[in-house]
C-alpha cells in the first residue's frame, strides 16, 4: 500500500507539500466536502460554491495526469460531514502506510491535525506549507531578531531576500514606499476597466444547484457567479489585472466609487489563498510588467507591498501568536453585531454599497473592509469575536490566518498595537475624500451633531472619549485628542448622547 495525501479546500497547487513526491503508483489524493467546514462560520454561499467548485476542478486536473483521486462529494449518503470522520472512514478503505498533509490554515484545523496522530492507526506526517516566502520558522527567527515589530520593517527586510524591486541593496526608485502617492480619490468620469469574468461551466452549476439546497439560509448571492475556478482561468484573471487594473492600482488603492465594485484591484486574494495562483507569480508578473513600461513604479509597488509584506506578516503574526491572538480585547468592545451587516438595510450609504458588494460577490475591496465596514465596528465597539465571525464568512477569500490579524488586529485593535500602532479611526470626512458614497446619502458627512449629522462625526468623538484611558496615552493619537481637549464639555456630552440614541437604535435580529 501507499500513502494518503489529504489535500484540504485551500490546498490546491500541484506543487503542495503534500503533493510532492507522490506515486501516482501506490498513493492516493483524498479531498472531502463536508458541511463543517461550510458551518464552521456560515460561510456566503458564493463562497462555499467558489471552493467547491474549484476543488472538484482540481481533482478532475490531477485524474488527468493519472493520479488516483479519493473525492467525497457533499451529497454522498456515507459522508460523516466533517474531516477527522471523512479521513477516518478513508484510512479503513485504502489502509495506506501513512497520511500526508500539509499544515493548514487555521489554528482549527491544525489542532484537528494533531489529533489525528493520536486517534488513526497510521503515522500522520505534517508538513510545511512552503506557498509563502516566509515560512513559519522564518517568521519566528525574525520576531527573536526584533525584526517584525511593525510591517514596514519586516517588508523591507523581505525586498531584501527576494530582491523584488532592488537594485542591489538600494530599492529600486530610490524609495521603499510609495504610499503618499497612493491616496487619490477618484476624478470624477474615469473610466473603470470592465473586468474579465469566468462564466460558470457544468460543474459549476451543479455545485451552485448543491450549494443552494444545502446552505440555502447562508448570506450572500450565488449568481451571477464570475470567479475563475481553475488554474488556467486564474491565470486569465492574472493577466486581466495586470493588463488593465495594474497601471492605476497605485493611484486609486485607497479610492471608492458608488456601483464600482472592483475599480483597480486585483480580485486574485480569492485565488492566492485557496491556491490556484502564487504569490511569487503574482509579484513576478507585477514586476515585468514596471520592465515593460506598462505599469508605474507606485502602482508596481504598490502591489509588491501588499502581497510580499501585508500578506506574508499577517500570516506570520498569526502563527506567531496563536491561540491566544483571538482572545484579546484590547478596548473591552461588547456590543454585539447589528443586523445591518447582514441585510445591508442602513440609511447610511457607505455601508449598505460596502455590504451591497460584499452580497454579490463575495468580496470588497480593501478600503471599503478597513475603513467603512471596518471603521463602523471600531467605532461602535462591536464585539471583536463577532465581527471576526461576520469578516471570516462573508469573503472568498477569508481563512482565519489572514482574515483574523486584520480585523483583531488592523480593524478592532483588540491585540492592542501588535499589528498597527493606532485605531484606524476616522469620521465621515475620511470617507467623504476618499468616495462619491456622502452624495445621495441621507447623511450629511459636513454636519456633526443634530438632524441629518453622518453618523461616523459623533461615533468618532463618541468613541475616542469612550476609550481615552487606553487611547490617549499612545502619541499618534496626540492630535485627535488635543482637539478633543479643547471641546466645550456640553458638546461632548451631545456626542455622548447621539451615539447612544443611535447605537442603541440599531437591531440585532435579522431573519
Ligand atoms: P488587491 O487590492 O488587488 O491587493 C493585492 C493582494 O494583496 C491581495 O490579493 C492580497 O493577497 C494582498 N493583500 C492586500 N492587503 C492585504 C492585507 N491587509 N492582508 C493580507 N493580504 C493583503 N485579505 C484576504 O486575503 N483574506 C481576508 O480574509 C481578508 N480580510 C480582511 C479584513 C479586513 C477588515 C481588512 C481591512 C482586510 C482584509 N484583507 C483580507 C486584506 C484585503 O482587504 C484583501 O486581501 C483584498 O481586498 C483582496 O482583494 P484584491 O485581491 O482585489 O486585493
Ligand atoms: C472554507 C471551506 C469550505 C466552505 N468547505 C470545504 C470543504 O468542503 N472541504 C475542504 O477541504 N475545505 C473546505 N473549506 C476550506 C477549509 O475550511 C480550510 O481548508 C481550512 O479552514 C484550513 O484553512
Ligand atoms: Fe457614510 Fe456619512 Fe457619507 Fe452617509 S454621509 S455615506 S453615512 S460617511
Amino acid at each position: 500500500s501507499g500513502n494518503l495525501r489529504f489535500v484540504l479546500g485551500d490546498q490546491l497547487t500541484r506543487d503542495l507539500s503534500a503533493l510532492a513526491d507522490i506515486d501516482p503508483a501506490r498513493d492516493a489524493v483524498l479531498m472531502v466536502e463536508v458541511e463543517a467546514e461550510g458551518r464552521a462560520v456560515p460561510h456566503h454561499r458564493q463562497k462555499i460554491a467558489f471552493l467547491l467548485s474549484a476543488m472538484r476542478h482540481f481533482a478532475e486536473a490531477l485524474r488527468a495526469e493519472g493520479i488516483r483521486v479519493d473525492y467525497v462529494r457533499l451529497d454522498d449518503p456515507d459522508n460523516t460531514q466533517d474531516f477527522t470522520g471523512e479521513l477516518a472512514r478513508a484510512v479503513a478503505r485504502h489502509g495506506p502506510k501513512r497520511v500526508i498533509v500539509t499544515e493548514p490554515g487555521e489554528w482549527r484545523v491544525e489542532e484537528m491535525m494533531r489529533g489525528w496522530a493520536q486517534s488513526l492507526p497510521v503515522p500522520v506526517e505534517i508538513r510545511a506549507d512552503d506557498r509563502f516566502f516566509c515560512s513559519r520558522a522564518d517568521f519566528a527567527a525574525l520576531v527573536r531578531a526584533r525584526k517584525t515589530g511593525r510591517m514596514e520593517f519586516f517588508y523591507r527586510e523581505m525586498r531584501r531576500r527576494t530582491g523584488y524591486l532592488m537594485d542591489g541593496d538600494t530599492p529600486v526608485g530610490g524609495q521603499w514606499n510609495f504610499d503618499p502617492d497612493n491616496r487619490k480619490a477618484l476624478p470624477r468620469g474615469t473610466r473603470v476597466p470592465e473586468r474579465r469574468r469566468f462564466p460558470p461551466d457544468a460543474i459549476t452549476r451543479e455545485v451552485l444547484a448543491l450549494t443552494a439546497s444545502r446552505f440555502g439560509t447562508h448570506f450572500g448571492d450565488l449568481e451571477p457567479f464570475g470567479w475563475a475556478v481553475t488554474r488556467a482561468d486564474a491565470l486569465l484573471a492574472l493577466d486581466d489585472f495586470i493588463a488593465v487594473g495594474l497601471p492605476r492600482f497605485g493611484d486609486y488603492q485607497d479610492a471608492m466609487k458608488a456601483g464600482e465594485d472592483f475599480l483597480f484591484h486585483s480580485l486574485i486574494s480569492p485565488y492566492l489563498n485557496c491556491g490556484l495562483l502564487t504569490a511569487r507569480e503574482a509579484c513576478d508578473r507585477a514586476v515585468e510588467a514596471l520592465g515593460d513600461g506598462a505599469a508605474p513604479i507606485n502602482a508596481v509597488e504598490g502591489f509588491i507591498r501588499q502581497i510580499l509584506g501585508w500578506r506574508e506578516f499577517v500570516r506570520g503574526i498569526y502563527w506567531a501568536e496563536m491561540p491566544g491572538y483571538a482572545d484579546g480585547n484590547h478596548l473591552n468592545a461588547t456590543r454585539p453585531l447589528p443586523a445591518l451587516y447582514w441585510t445591508g438595510d442602513t440609511p447610511m450609504r457607505c455601508m449598505a454599497e460596502c455590504i451591497g458588494t460584499t452580497r454579490r460577490h463575495a468580496y470588497a475591496h480593501h478600503i471599503q473592509r478597513l475603513m467603512v465596514t471596518g471603521n463602523f465596528a471600531l467605532l461602535a465597539g462591536i464585539e471583536p469575536a463577532q465581527i471576526e465571525a461576520w469578516y471570516l464568512a462573508v469573503y472568498a477569500d477569508a481563512y482565519e490566518w489572514v482574515e483574523l490579524p486584520n480585523v483583531h488586529g488592523m480593524v478592532m485593535h483588540a491585540d492592542g498595537g501588535r499589528l498597527g500602532s493606532k485605531p484606524y479611526a476616522a469620521s465621515g470626512a475620511y470617507i467623504h475624500r476618499m468616495s462619491d458614497y456622502c452624495t445621495g446619502c441621507s447623511y450629511d458627512p459636513k454636519v456633526k451633531l443634530g438632524p441629518g449629522a453622518c453618523p461616523f462625526n459623533y461615533l468618532y468623538w463618541n468613541f475616542l472619549i469612550e476609550n481615552a484611558a487606553v487611547l490617549s496615552p499612545n502619541p499618534r493619537m496626540a492630535m485627535p485628542y488635543r482637539t478633543l481637549a479643547r471641546m466645550p464639555a456640553a458638546q461632548r456630552a451631545e456626542i455622548v448622547q447621539a451615539a447612544r440614541v443611535f447605537l442603541d437604535g440599531l437591531p440585532t435580529d435579522w431573519g
